[in-house]
């Protein structure tokens, strides 16, 4: 029954996706208003795991998050009745985008936005890069191992690889509202089964983590880029408990959403978690975006409230 539904407004919704995406008026920002669902992905209703978890930092993980993470009758992500897509054609380059969420906080899909060709250079450039356990802060400031991080990363500075740049380069172009100038170098993450990074917030807290001058002269990680190198076999969605709302990527997709609130301050709607990889192998790369030089506080009000994905159709 719920999988007769589902494969319904699967088709549905990819024939209304497929609509907008292939025949965009030009320049203009199409709109296609689903009276169902508007959220579609290959992986909507992943397995729960087959076995009780052992995994490592399982206690960071609330029993609605773990099911946000893994279980079809509680992830609705793809019902949720606000969420459109949209095609925005510029020049002969087609952006299929997803709003997931309009605020509190932005959550935004954009499908096949890299080619293979960028995905698979970008591999290759991980696998060159020394990769090692990623470190969390503790109360004083200091790095260390953590089992609510379990993942391996490494930077891979677009100022060394013209794959990296290359990726920047298109991500730029199609998000004009953003501007990639001012960014932490790019992260790649690698996820093994048992892999995860439990629900936390990308906002820096200068006094705790005592970053160096460059890193505060760049102002907070205003937006959080991520594109999908890699899909696990299962699991390693990432999910936004506050908004229940769990985003599955594919290989060549982005998604992206604000940490900040219009005034720069913290929007605390937009914690986030890196779901356990439970089969197979999740890459990612990680682009954080900082609010200096973005244009976008050209076009907001600037007050205590969240931005709104409309901001980023412009
Ligand atoms: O792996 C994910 O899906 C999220 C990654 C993340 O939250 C982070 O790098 O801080």
């Amino acid at each position: 029954m719920e999988a007769n539904r589902f494969t319904k407004t699967l088709i549905l919704t990819s024939v209304a996706c497929l609509i907008v995406y292939y025949f965009p008026n030009s320049n203009e920002v199409n709109k296609f208003l689903y009276t169902e669902s508007s959220y579609f992905s290959s992986e909507p209703n992943p397995s729960p795991p087959e076995t009780e978890s052992s995994l490592n930092g399982e206690e960071y993980w609330s029993t609605e998050e773990k099911e946000l993470c893994n279980n079809p009758d509680v992830d609705k992500t793809w019902t949720r009745i606000d969420a459109l897509c949209f095609a925005i054609r510029r020049g002969l380059e087609l952006s299929k985008i997803e709003v997931i969420s309009w605020s509190n906080p932005v959550l935004v899909v954009y499908r096949d936005m890299f080619t293979k060709k960028q995905i698979k250079g970008y591999s290759q450039v991980f696998k060159k890069s020394e990769v090692e356990p990623e470190k969390v802060f503790d109360q004083n400031g200091k790095l260390y191992i953590s089992s609510t991080r379990i993942v391996n990363g490494s930077t891979t500075p677009a100022s060394i690889h013209p794959e990296v740049q290359s990726i920047v380069d298109t991500a730029n172009r199609l998000i004009p509202s953003m501007n990639f100038q001012y960014t932490e170098p790019v992260l790649g993450l690698s996820y093994l089964p048992g892999g995860h990074i439990t629900v936390h917030h990308d906002f820096v807290e200068f006094d705790v983590e005592a970053p160096e001058e460059a890193f505060l002269d760049m102002g907070n990680r205003m937006t959080t880029f991520i594109i999908s190198v890699e899909k696990a076999d299962v699991g390693g969605a990432t999910v936004f408990p506050s908004i229940k709302a769990t985003v599955r990527p594919n290989p060549g997709d982005a998604f992206m959403w604000f940490n900040l609130l219009e005034n720069q301050e913290i929007d605390n709607s937009a914690f986030h978690g890196g779901c356990p990889v439970l089969a197979g192998r999740k890459l990612i790369t990680t682009i954080w975006l900082r609010s200096k030089g973005q244009h976008i506080f050209d076009t907001v009000e600037g007050k205590k409230q969240s931005f709104n994905a409309r901001e980023l159709l412009r």
